[in-house]
């Protein structure tokens, strides 16, 4: 079938080869040349008293949180200067840049002009200045001031046939007391369409710890890494996504622990690091991280934990209670019988050629794991975003539960959370699916009727725009458009909207795509200082542990037009709810510690939360998997018998992962390289082995268009060079947000909803420059 879907102009990054350059694939990471690299960013951004100031004050106690990702900080020591990485440090730096487009911008730049540029480019802009306001048929963004765009929003939202007819989307940086007056608002306006960025990241590791133990949460605690026997890492490249945790790994390492990685790709982070807050770090020693490591095939992770599993099955049943942990397995567990059954059904030998591992090295895994007890899982996008996500993670939980390893020291689960708030937005209740108890605590402490019907997520709202029964569109941070799958689609979906609405530090392609008319807010950023009546005040966040903590911007704002994302929703809920409101939105934009009385009286665990907070480090929420109990029906956790899922590729057709490059944070692209795998000055990029490339009669460089036909529909990316890289046959890996025109829409995890945005069945030709692209 041809090409029938249409191409909206600006959609997506220009079709444009930047010029690769290949070096050999790295083999330790971070060092010297990271907190180089890092420095020189910063500095060159933000100069160099300013640049300083921010780093100096990185994941400080009383400093800011980290906007890049939520892997914790420790809770006791953290090192001399600041506790940061390369990758944070960037993410500060784009936040903490100088340039700012203001209304001269915007008249100089026509958005169709801004479309054509990459997302390196657009990012590369800096940072929004003042309000701006698209109108119906323009060309450009013309300043609007904050009254007259809140009015122009509470006109569109007021004359919606239903308020089911707007969505609130949330990205993950948003902080606790912005997101819980958010939730309030939106729910008070009458709607639960609150989709977030989780409902393409971890929503799946959500499903499935909340259905097998209750609490959709991960249960270690930093110090937990320091007393693991074992410490499985699968489908994360920390290296480059959490380089702080790889300080953590190489503490367990040297406390005895074994790392065990499963990825279709030897990640260098994993493999060896030096780090440059050691001595020896400093000097360059090599440090190998990884001490088994298993090139899963792309989803070969929920056959490859079965085949373990059966072989500790085996263990045990030769030497009776000395591999599994009986009397935890009685007390705590349901379905262990049908699981076993269901085990016994299985070919170990069989799974082990699915998951693309040699037998000889799932035994080898098995002995180490059958004397443990003490076993840390972590896992991120590699598990998360596929068809079967859900049993895979879940099976991760089976093989916890087989050997007590959750609910007391050094073992339990670990999902590496990506935005530094995401986990805290959820407690806070931006979720579409909220629960009965959570409506009732609203009910009780704000006296309106909230509204009971689930929203929509991700998925369900682009699908929804699509069809015209949603018509409004607000984000609070993120890049929509970007970060959605299915690009095109998504873009007709944004484009048929009567407005959009961007809350955004930054520039990017969602602001370029829009619906008739289009407004982008500009808030303050992390490392901002969020000054009123001469205080800076704080606002607060949760890490991937479950820890909240306070989080202060130092810098002076690049624009005296910059609203909190706090005073944003509180204007925006008086202009839009006025009279009808039963909250009074001024004082919580006068005093956050109101805000924060009202979250402790709304949500369990934040108890004396503006005392706590206050205190150095702050405090972790309760966990029951942490503190040895099961929080579902019958307060047992649940074994899950989990079904493989064949994806039926025929012959010419290849699996793809969409992956993150070192120089990207999502779709805010730092630089062109990704310089632990090798490739420079390029992102237009398919890793292949070599043998799919032979069999293509394709050669390294050769240019490629990228094809799927997903529900009979061709979507394609043009223009992507080979790779010949070290990955498992049948696989291939490209960089998001470039290839998200070929993720379907409607290929979505089971259970979860979330994208397959690595499990993409694709087709490759060659490219053809007689052709128009
Ligand atoms: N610097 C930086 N930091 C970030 C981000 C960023 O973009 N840049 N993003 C943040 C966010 S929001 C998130 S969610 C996290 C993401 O952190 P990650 O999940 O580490 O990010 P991805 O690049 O998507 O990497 C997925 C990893 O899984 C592997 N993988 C893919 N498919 C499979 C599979 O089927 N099985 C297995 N076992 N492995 C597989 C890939 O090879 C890759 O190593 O990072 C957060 N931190
Ligand atoms: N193909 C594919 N698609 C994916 C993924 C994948 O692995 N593959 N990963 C998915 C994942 S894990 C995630 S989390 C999503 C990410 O989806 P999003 O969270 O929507 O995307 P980001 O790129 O993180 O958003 C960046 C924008 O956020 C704004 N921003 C930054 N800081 C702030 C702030 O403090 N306040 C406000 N209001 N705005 C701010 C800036 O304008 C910036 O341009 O993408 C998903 N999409
Ligand atoms: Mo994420």
């Amino acid at each position: 079938m041809p090409n029938d879907q249409s191409t909206i102009p600006g959609a997506e990054n220009p079709e444009k080869l930047t010029g690769l350059r290949k070096t050999e694939i790295k083999k330790v990471a971070a060092g010297i040349p990271a907190v180089v690299s890092s420095f020189q960013k910063v500095v060159g951004e933000a100069g160099v008293q300013r640049g300083m100031k921010a780093l100096f004050n990185l994941n400080k106690k009383g400093g800011f949180d980290c906007p890049s990702c939520a892997w914790p900080d420790p809770d006791d020591e953290r090192s001399g200067i600041a506790e940061y990485c390369e990758n944070g440090a960037r993410a500060v730096a784009e936040e903490a840049t100088l340039k700012k487009l203001d209304a001269t911008f915007f008249a100089q730049n026509a958005v169709e002009e801004l479309g054509k540029l990459s997302d390196f480019e657009i990012g590369g802009k800096g940072r929004i200045a003042a309000p701006m306001f698209l109108p119906a048929g323009g060309k450009f963004y013309q300043p609007i001031s904050w009254k007259a765009a809140f009015e122009k929003i509470a006109l569109e939202l007021n004359r919606l046939a239903s308020p089911d007819e707007a969505i609130f989307y949330t990205s993950g940086r948003t902080s606790n007391e912005a997101a819980f007056l958010y939730q309030l608002f939106v729910r008070e306006f009458g709607t639960n369409n609150l989709p977030d960025c989780s409902n393409m990241c971890h929503e799946s590791s959500g499903v499935a710890l909340g259905e097998s133990l209750g609490i959709g949460k991960g249960s270690v605690k930093l110090d937990d890494f320091y007393e693991a026997e074992v410490i499985m890492i699968l489908g994360q490249n920390p290296g480059t996504n959490h380089p702080r945790m790889l300080t953590a790994l190489q503490k367990a390492k040297a406390n005895g622990a074994t790392i065990i990685s499963i990825n279709p790709l030897p990640e260098t982070g994993l493999m060896g690091f030096n780090n440059p807050q050691t001595v020896q770090g400093i000097l360059g020693n090599n440090a190998a991280l990884t001490d088994i490591f298993l090139q899963v095939k792309i989803n070969g992770d929920l056959a490859l934990l079965k085949a373990i599993e059966i072989l500790l099955l085996k263990e045990e049943e030769s030497n009776p209670g000395m591999v599994f942990d009986r009397n935890f397995i009685a007390n705590n567990t349901e379905g262990y019988t049908d699981f076993i059954a269901h085990l016994k059904e299985q070919n170990a030998e069989e799974l082990a050629r699915l998951s693309g591992i040699s037998f000889a090295q799932i035994q080898q895994v098995a002995r180490v794991l059958a004397g443990k007890s003490k076993i840390i899982a972590c896992w991120a996008m590699g598990l998360t975003q596929h068809k079967n996500a859900v049993d895979t993670i879940k099976e991760i939980v089976n093989l916890l539960l087989l050997k007590g390893s959750i609910g007391k020291p050094g073992a339990g689960t670990c999902p590496v959370r990506g935005h530094s708030n995401v986990q805290g937005d959820r407690t806070m209740g931006i979720f579409e699916r909220p629960s009965e108890k959570f409506l009732h605590a609203i009910e009780r402490n704000f006296h309106f009727t909230t509204p009971k019907k689930h929203g929509y997520d991700v998925v369900e709202s682009i699908k929804a725009m699509h069809q015209g029964s949603a018509k409004v569109f607000f984000a609070m941070g993120g890049n929509f458009l970007s970060a959605t799958p299915d690009t095109r689609f998504t873009a007709e979906a944004l484009s048929k909207c009567r407005l959009t609405v961007h809350v955004s530090t930054k520039l990017n392609r969602s602001h370029l795509v829009t619906g008739e008319q289009a407004l982008i807010l500009p808030c303050l950023g992390r490392s901002d200082m969020d000054m009123h009546k001469d205080e800076n005040r704080f606002i607060s966040c949760e890490n991937s542990m479950g820890v909240v903590q306070l989080s202060k911007g130092v810098l002076p704002p690049v624009s005296d037009q910059l609203l909190s994302e706090p005073v944003i929703v509180c204007r925006l809920a008086k202009a839009v709810l006025g009279r009808k409101s039963q909250i009074n939105w001024d004082i919580y934009a006068e005093d956050y510690d109101i805000i924060r009385a009202d979250i402790e009286r709304t949500i369990p665990g934040f108890e004396n939360y503006n005392e706590r907070v206050r205190m150095p480090g702050g405090f972790y929420l309760p966990n029951c998997n942490r503190d040895g109990y099961f929080d579902t029906l019958s307060q047992k956790a649940h074994f899950n018998i989990g079904v493989l899922h064949d994806p039926g590729l025929k012959e010419d057709e290849l699996m793809m992962m969409t992956i993150r490059s070192h120089d990207q944070f999502n779709t805010t692209i730092y630089g062109l390289n990704d310089r632990y795998r090798g490739i420079h000055n390029e992102r237009r990029v398919i890793l292949m082995h070599e043998n799919d490339i032979a069999k293509r009669k394709l050669k390294s460089g050769d240019i490629v268009d990228l094809y799927n036909h997903y529900d009979g529909i061709e979507r394609v990316a043009y223009k992507f060079v080979v790779v010949p890289y070290p990955i498992p046959e049948g696989c291939t890996a490209t960089y998001f947000p470039e290839t998200n025109v070929l993720v379907p829409i409607n290929s979505v995890a089971d259970k979860s909803n979330t994208p397959t945005s690595k499990m993409v069945i694709l087709t490759i030709r060659k490219h053809l420059n007689v052709l128009s692209h």
